[in-house]
């Protein structure tokens, strides 16, 4: 699957239009999207994923929602993203269907342990380091906590906070198949250069972990 995963937000794209962010960095490496949109009216979401999804199309990167099953149902998107205070997970897959891409946040170990009950495609470990970009959440797990939800689970680990080309190494040797971010990408000045080095930094770092762990 994808190594480098792109969470939209409008307003830390520096005044560009979303689909202008998206564009770049799918072209830089990014394989994955989540159309993140906490405050927008239905509407306004479901116009915006349409447009996404045209968008991605070409490139067959997933368009995933945050959140929000209805908007993911109302544009066939690839799936959904979701959190502890979201729908239920074994609703949203009962609603979603087998091959929708369900990804689902963790944010305590009590948490990690459940989802091991539950067929997600991914667990989102959430936050890794504290970010301005989000602070509604319980703590942070840092590389140490990454590194024991690696050993209690047995699904795809994204991870997302705080996760940008410098530390990206070390995020993927704690035991992150994936790395999602906002701001790295979303802020830069060269949203298609900061994918690509990104994903550079992310590619090397799975060879190296491969090698080492054949
Ligand atoms: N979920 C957990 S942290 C976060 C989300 C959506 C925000 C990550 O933003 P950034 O800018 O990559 O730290
Ligand atoms: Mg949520």
């Amino acid at each position: 699957m994808q190594a480098l995963y792109l969470v939209t937000d409008r307003a830390l794209s520096l005044g560009r239009p979303l689909e202008e962010v998206v564009l770049a960095a799918v072209r830089g490496g990014v394989g994955i999207v989540q159309l993140r949109e906490k405050d927008a009216p239905t509407r306004l979401f479901v116009e915006e994923a349409q447009r996404i999804k045209r968008l991605l199309a070409p490139y067959g990167v997933p368009l995933i929602i945050n959140d929000r099953v209805d908007v993911a149902l109302a544009v066939e998107a690839d799936g959904v993203h979701i959190g502890q205070q979201d729908m239920p997970y074994p609703l949203a897959r009962k609603l979603l269907g087998k091959r929708a891409i369900i990804g689902l946040s963790v944010e305590t170990v009590d948490q990690v342990l459940e989802a091991e009950a539950y067929d997600v495609d991914y667990l989102g470990v959430s936050p890794i380091f504290p970010t301005p970009t989000k602070t509604d959440t319980v703590g942070a797990w840092g590389l140490a906590g990454l590194a024991t939800v690696r050993r209690l689970s047995r699904h795809r680990l994204v991870a997302i906070g705080g996760l940008n080309a410098a530390n990206a190494e070390s995020v993927i040797r704690a035991g992150a198949d994936c790395i999602a971010v906002v701001s790295a990408i979303c802020s830069a000045p060269d949203v298609e250069q900061a994918a690509a080095t990104l994903r550079r930094t992310i590619d090397a770092a799975l060879d190296a972990r491969r090698k080492e762990n054949p």
